[in-house]
């Protein structure tokens, strides 16, 4: 039995001024419609992707399932022209393959050197800026990456957290988006910024019991519809046919507040990362303790931390 389901909420025809001043305060996520995001949304089929986007090479997650594990890594990393990739992405059956003639193709676009540079679709794929229009929704210079997201028919990908502010533009397909609140991370089994719970829909409640008292918000995204999802909130995604994403990611806090090193939006925050070493480092202290006493004062400690450091603001 899974717990509370929420459906996330959908605005039509929203203006600067509404998301601004309302719904973006309320660090939820929300589906935005109707909103103007160029000619992309009919244009880019697979044809014309596959001409105006070119041969260049993109590194792309193949899996032999469609329950991509980034834990236990089931799927294998490999490269393919833009055009290739995009046209195996669209078949359900693939004539020339890496692992298996029905193999799933995942594409999380790169900047040119993922180490030091973020990915800008309009940088690495000139030839298709004129064609997509970002939400006006954050000022330019908050801007961070835009990322393809492109999927084969039945892909899902792990449940997992970005530290930035984040507009997820379907731009063709059809996509289910199950996310969880970051309040709820306690009953998400997580492996860093990941959740071990790969059957969402159908989780080993053996396995993972707590589970099932996580808040389930869940979405369907068509051709057009971009969904809000706020830093920290948990997000799994399913594409339920061949489908290119394009998502946004912008720094909603001051810049200094983030890894320099980050080129994915996904590594903690500075100050939380030092805490984690610091944490660390009280562990391995109270390990100097016999295990009454260390038990005693690990409990005080977590006491310490809901008291000083949980919000009182949140539901
Ligand atoms: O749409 C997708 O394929 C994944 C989106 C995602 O993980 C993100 O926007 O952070």
């Amino acid at each position: 039995m899974v717990g509370h389901r929420f459906s996330v909420p959908r605005f039509e025809g929203v203006s600067q001024e509404q998301f601004i001043e309302h719904l973006y305060p309320q660090r939820k996520p929300l589906v935005l419609e109707g909103i103007d995001l160029g000619a992309c949304t009919s244009k880019w089929t697979v044809d014309y992707l596959s001409q105006i986007g070119g041969r260049k090479e993109v590194k792309i997650h193949v899996a032999a399932v469609a329950q991509m594990d980034f834990i236990s890594k089931n799927f294998v990393y490999r490269t393919l022209p833009f055009d290739k990739l995009v046209q195996r992405a669209a078949e359900e059956k693939h004539t020339e393959f890496f692992i298996s003639e029905d193999e799933k193709y995942y594409l999380r676009s790169l900047g040119e050197d993922p180490r030091k540079d973020v990915a800008d679709i309009r940088k690495q794929f000139p030839l298709l800026e004129g064609d997509i229009k970002f939400p006006k929704f954050f000022k330019e210079e908050q801007f961070f990456s835009s990322v393809f997201r492109i999927s084969s028919p039945g892909l899902q990908l792990w449940t997992h957290y970005d530290v930035m502010d984040n507009f997820l533009i379907q731009v063709t397909g059809k996509k289910r988006v199950v996310l969880f609140s970051p309040r709820d991370a306690q009953y998400l089994y997580l492996s860093g910024s990941k959740s071990q719970v790969l059957n969402i829909d159908n989780p080993d409640l053996a396995k993972y019991p707590l589970f099932s008292k996580a808040r389930r918000y869940e979405c369907s995204l068509k051709a057009g519809d971009v969904l809000f999802i706020p830093a920290l909130w948990f997000h799994n995604v399913i594409s339920e046919e061949f489908g290119v994403g394009v998502n946004v990611f912008w720094k909603h806090l001051p810049s200094e507040c983030y890894d320099k090193t980050d080129t994915y939006g996904n590594k903690d925050l500075t100050a939380a990362s030092r805490a984690v070493q610091i944490l660390d480092r009280a562990l391995k202290t109270l390990a100097e303790l016999p295990e009454e006493y260390r038990d005693f004062y690990a409990r005080r400690m977590v006491l310490h931390i809901q008291d000083k450091a949980y919000s009182k603001n949140f539901e």
